[in-house]
């Protein structure tokens, strides 16, 4: 399997991490999707890493949809409990931690894309998404609460997921202060960062 992808995205993160704690060999092949000689869309329509590309060529996207396949191909290490509510509790964890990505990659976007001149760019928008990390940054700390992990006793993909969120937001805005407003979440990274899947994998 080859993985297309790029260090400083946390979607790309989510799926490698996912390939190392359950012990699965790939290629990573590092693709700017920002560049204007990009392939990226020979595989991916839409243009985004990350993309799996199988042995027979199939692409496969966007990260959910990945790390869904990538827990069913070897029982080490499950991700993602089969059925029930257990799953649909993981899907949602890992639904907010993609939502506070997605709305702080657009924040960012909106404040940095070169291609958008100065008076074209809004705060009211980027306001709106930083509104949503921060709701999101609450809710995943209510959630957790004092327990080990977010989801059960074990490691699952909802902690992969937060703790990709958390990195990419400590990467991109060290100026939001979730460390010292939500602890408990300083304290899950910091655990997970323990693991060689999240220190082998710090967002660069
Ligand atoms: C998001 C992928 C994405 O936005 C997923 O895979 O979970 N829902 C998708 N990837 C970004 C890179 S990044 O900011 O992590 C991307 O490829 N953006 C290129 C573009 O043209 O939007």
């Amino acid at each position: 399997m080859k993985l297309i992808g790029a260090t400083a995205s946390p979607y790309v993160r989510k799926v490698r991490i996912v390939m190392a704690e359950k012990k699965l060999d790939y290629q990573f092949v590092q693709e700017n999707v920002w560049a204007d000689d990009t392939h990226i869309s020979a595989s991916n329509p839409l243009g985004k890493v990350p993309c799996l590309v199988m042995e027979g060529g199939e692409a496969v996207f966007d990260s959910r949809v990945i790390v869904e396949y990538l827990d069913t191909l070897s029982p080490v290490g499950k991700l993602i409990p089969s059925q029930g509510r257990e799953r649909a509790e993981v899907k949602t964890w890992e639904a907010l931690a993609d939502g506070v990505m997605d709305a702080g990659i657009l924040a960012r976007l909106e404040a940095t894309w070169v291609h958008r001149k100065d008076s074209e760019r809004s705060q009211a928008w980027i306001d709106r998404q930083l509104l949503k990390v921060n709701d999101g940054l609450k809710s995943m700390s209510q959630g957790l609460g004092d327990k080990p992990y977010c989801s059960g006793i074990h490691l699952s993909l909802s902690d992969i997921a937060v703790g990709c969120a958390l990195g990419w937001l400590e990467f991109r805005f060290p100026e939001i202060a979730w460390r010292s407003e939500y602890p408990n979440l300083g304290k899950l990274l910091d655990k997970l960062m323990q693991r060689p899947s999240f220190a082998d994998t710090k967002p660069a």
